[in-house]
């Protein structure tokens, strides 16, 4: 059911209702400036996805304080996420389905492997 005013609209109305849409508008480009703590660039979540026994993509850059995500879409074909080196990270076990994510507090080239597939092996940039 539609409700109607039964006074017409005002003078101005126009104009105010045009004022009060710019609002979410600003809020956008407050988020897009990024305003993160600490450091001068904003976080971000890349994704690496897992599939035909490969990470993809092999190399994602990210600035310090970033995310990354792994996605496990190998349906019949289970994998895992395990750095190498003295940076550690690793994803639980072994699997097909689900996700693992990992913060990058510093700067530094992180490499990583599935440990069941030798030709499985990416890495992680953080600036
Ligand atoms: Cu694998």
């Amino acid at each position: 059911m539609i409700r109607r005013s039964r006074s017409p609209a005002p003078p101005g109305m126009n104009r105010r209702r045009s004022r009060i849409s710019a609002l979410p508008l600003a809020a956008v480009a407050a988020l897009v400036a990024g305003v993160a703590p600490g450091a001068g660039v904003a976080a971000t979540t890349k994704r690496v996805v897992i599939k035909d026994i490969e990470f993809t993509p092999a190399t994602v850059s990210i600035s310090r304080g970033s995310k990354v995500t792994w996605l496990w879409r190998d349906a019949n074909v289970p994998h895992n996420v395990a750095s190498r080196g003295t940076k550690r990270f690793r994803s639980a076990g072994t699997k097909n389905t689900g996700s693992y994510t990992v913060t990058f507090k510093k700067a530094g080239t992180y490499r990583y492997v599935c440990t069941i597939h030798a030709n499985m092996r990416a890495k992680v940039v953080v600036r």
